[in-house]
């Protein structure tokens, strides 16, 4: 089909609606796809748990609470690491050193989340009936006030119905927090799922993928200097991958990681995978 926006004044309103509604799904659909493209070199640093031994965890890493690799579950190969359950509290593994000096502040993350079902839902009778979980934190010093704080560059906050929205958060250790939030239009599956995200220093952006497709509520682009409820530092002290729930879950989450990867463009899927983003993207990620 070759659809053409008509320059004529007297061509029906609706009809320009109807054929630029058009010409948006069908590039809204590519761009989805293709930009910003996937790297052709290889990552700076992969993780697919495939060299540790069950019941441990990566060199590199230090532990908090229960996280281990297991066997269970994989997105690639035999292993992921599993994050167990707790009423809440952190289960996640945190990386430091040269890694993250060569990341710097402009970098692209990547993993694949699976939660248990059915999963918990927030205390009924809670004042505020949410459970507020974060999969991928940082730690950095604060570039506007060179305070410690916390990045929380994949996060989640499910609501009573067992919606969840996605938000960019800042844990400053001292101010209050802030941040920048989706819809609750997603529930979390036993799919494995594919996040993706960005993070730029000089330009104070943050950009979320989930399964390939843009998370646009949480997207922040505010300019080289501008660091006002962005605060995203030159470099990161530390990058953590888990599950940390601050409000109580009950049973608590149980969660799996694999396929781990950061560098400094996107990386997409992994190798072999390349179908998953547009087959997943079908599935009832987001209702
Ligand atoms: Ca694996």
């Amino acid at each position: 089909m070759n659809h053409r926006i008509p320059r004529s004044d007297s061509f029906p309103l609706f009809a320009s609606a109807a054929l630029f509604g058009c010409l948006l799904a069908i590039t809204g659909r590519a761009a989805a796809a293709d930009i910003p493209p996937a790297s052709k070199t290889p990552p700076l640093f992969v993780e697919n748990f495939e060299s540790t031994s069950v019941g441990q965890i990566p060199s590199g890493f230090t532990a908090t609470g229960k996280v281990a690799v297991a066997d269970d579950f994989s997105n690639s190969g035999k292993k992921s690491l599993k994050i167990d359950a707790a009423q809440k509290g952190p289960r996640r593994i945190t990386l430091k050193g040269d890694i993250l000096t060569k990341l710097g502040g402009q970098f692209w993350g990547r993993l694949y989340y699976r939660v248990q079902q059915p999963f918990p839902l927030p205390d009924p009778a809670s004042s505020n009936p949410v459970i507020h979980a974060t999969f991928v934190a940082g730690s950095a010093l604060s570039p506007q006030f060179n305070d410690s704080i916390e990045i929380r560059m994949l996060d989640t906050v499910e609501n009573k119905q067992g919606a969840h929205q996605y938000i960019y958060n800042v844990q400053p250790k001292s101010r209050p927090e802030f941040g920048k939030q989706s819809p609750y239009s997603y529930h979390y599956t036993d799919a494995w799922t594919l996040a993706e995200w960005s993070v730029d220093e000089a330009t104070q952006s943050y950009h979320l993928y989930i399964n390939g497709q843009e998370i646009t509520g949480v997207a922040l682009d505010k300019g080289a200097g501008n660091f006002t409820k962005v605060e995203l530092p030159k470099v990161f002290t530390s990058l953590s991958f888990g599950l940390y729930n601050y409000q109580p879950a009950g049973t608590g989450f149980v969660v799996w990681l694999d396929d781990i990867a950061l560098g400094k463009e996107r990386i997409g899927p992994v190798a072999g995978d390349a179908a998953k983003p547009a087959a997943a993207a079908s599935a009832p990620v987001q209702k």
